[in-house]
């Protein structure tokens, strides 16, 4: 997988700590049979030994499908294990350092969420942007909900493709996707629900 065939449609962010005390890499494997399209490995609480135990195995569930283990934060991580990306936000390394640490073929997201941020990024080092929350979610509970609106009118103005994010569900997810968005990403309808594959799986549903 390279940056070229990346299908951003249903992207799974696993994070350890929202996955009802299940191996996150199961967690994974169950989206996985559901038909999520991408996945990330978002931990802001481990240490690095620890990320790169779950990096591992949840490269194990990927191999030999299609579908990019994209790691949050952790270029050099990324780069050192060759995940198929890395994702970054506005606090972190900037892109260009990023692209650097991964090389050339990796795929790269960036976080965005105002006008500014969309303004600044360089579209031939950034493949896709993270935009939200969309709606309101317990993950993010202080920072502000862009809602259809002001989502739709980032998407406009996009040189890269954008992926909704923020409290999407199979209920909700089309609305993002008439907003524009290229693909929508989700933390805990799929890893707090008691059936990850189904969760997963009506979230497609939803969507295609
Ligand atoms: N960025 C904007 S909202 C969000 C992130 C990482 C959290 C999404 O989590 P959930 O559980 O899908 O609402
Ligand atoms: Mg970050």
């Amino acid at each position: 997988m390279n940056r070229k065939n990346f299908n951003p449609l249903l992207y799974f962010i696993a994070d350890p700590s929202c996955c009802l005390g299940r191996p996150v890499a199961d967690v994974v494997a169950a989206a996985v049979r559901g038909g999520v399209t991408a996945v990330q490995l978002r931990d802001k609480s481990g240490d690095l030994v620890q990320i790169k135990e779950e990096a591992l195995a949840i490269q194990l569930v990927l191999e030999g499908t299609n579908i990019p283990f994209i790691l949050n934060d952790h270029a050099e991580l990324a780069a050192e294990i060759n995940a198929d990306g890395v994702h970054i936000g506005q606090e972190d390394l900037s892109a260009d350092q990023a692209r650097k640490i991964i090389g050339p073929d990796k795929i790269l997201g960036l976080t965005a969420f105002t006008p500014e941020h969309f303004t600044a990024l360089d579209p031939l080092s950034v493949d896709y942007v993270g935009t939200g929350p969309f709606f309101p979610t317990l993950t993010k509970p202080d920072k502000a909900v862009l809602g259809f609106d002001k989502f739709s009118e980032l998407v406009k103005n996009s040189p890269v493709p954008v992926i909704g994010i923020g409290g999407i569900t199979p209920e909700n997810a089309a609305q993002v996707m008439m907003a524009g968005a290229h693909g929508v990403a989700m933390m805990r309808s799929i890893s707090e629900s008691e059936d990850p594959c189904m969760a997963a799986r009506e979230l497609l549903n939803s969507i295609s």
